[in-house]
């Protein structure tokens, strides 16, 4: 089983706020540039931006914490100003794959540099998953064609206020080709699972040759995703 583990005791960066950190800081390394007909070894230094994108309230940033630290502090944080990130690391496949997550309020001008980004909408409002569509015509048009997309429906603990049935998820999931989870930062599951498939297409597309198909990470969702549905 993989395992993430933490790459540098970065929670001096925040306080238990979580305050947004302004841009400017870290930048990936040159990516993924494909196109030569080997396969490139996988170049461990590299980092991949990853953005979580959502609606105010679905949990992007509990969510953060909860994949940073292995909690759940409850409790709005302040309003997202600028961004917030975390900078982990996840072992795939023996190989160490890092991954800087980041929160923007203003997202057009970070979707460009983002190799990954998780859209969440929360289980107990319709109004963030009817929003999904708005955010994916968003991305499609503002981001790198190849980004690597998850749908995530978050607070999959609050079965009781549940306002979104899994399978309408799994449907709207399918109608746009991307993986789909159903999340919960509070109690932690599928959290790092979320993160660890990601990491591993992100890996996988880094070192694929061109003629190779992708890595399809529909079928680890399916293999190893905690069902929600029923255990709460
Ligand atoms: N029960 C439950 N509450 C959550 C979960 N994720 C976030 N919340 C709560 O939802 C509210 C908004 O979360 P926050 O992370 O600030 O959302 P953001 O605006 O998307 O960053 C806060 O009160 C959180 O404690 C979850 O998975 N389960
Ligand atoms: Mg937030």
């Amino acid at each position: 089983m993989e395992r993430m583990e933490s790459m540098e005791p970065i929670s001096a960066l925040y306080t238990t706020d979580y305050p947004e950190i302004h841009p400017g800081g870290s930048r990936r390394s040159a990516g993924s540039q494909l196109g030569s007909p080997v396969a490139p070894s996988y170049n461990e230094d590299m980092m991949h931006k990853t953005i979580l994108v959502g609606d105010s309230g679905v949990g992007k940033t509990s969510l953060l914490v909860q994949f940073d630290q292995g909690k759940f502090i409850p409790g709005s944080f302040s309003a997202t100003v600028g961004i917030g990130f975390t900078n982990k690391e996840v072992t795939v496949d023996n190989m160490k794959v890092k991954l800087q997550v980041c929160i923007f309020t203003v997202t057009h001008a970070y979707y460009r540099d983002a190799q990954a980004l998780l859209l969440l909408y929360d289980i107990t409002s319709k109004t963030s998953f009817d929003n999904i569509r708005a955010w994916l015509t968003e991305i499609h048009e503002y981001a790198q064609s190849d980004i690597v997309i998850m749908l995530l429906g978050n607070k999959a603990d609050m079965a009781g206020e549940r306002a979104i049935k899994r399978d309408e998820g799994e449907k709207l999931a399918r109608e746009y080709c991307v993986p789909f989870m159903e999340t919960s930062a509070k109690t932690g599951v599928n959290v790092e699972l979320a993160f660890i498939l990601v990491a591993k297409e992100l890996k996988h597309r880094a070192v694929r040759r061109p003629d190779q198909l992708s890595f399809q990470i529909h079928q680890y969702v399916e293999a190893e995703e905690q069902k929600t549905s029923c255990c709460f």
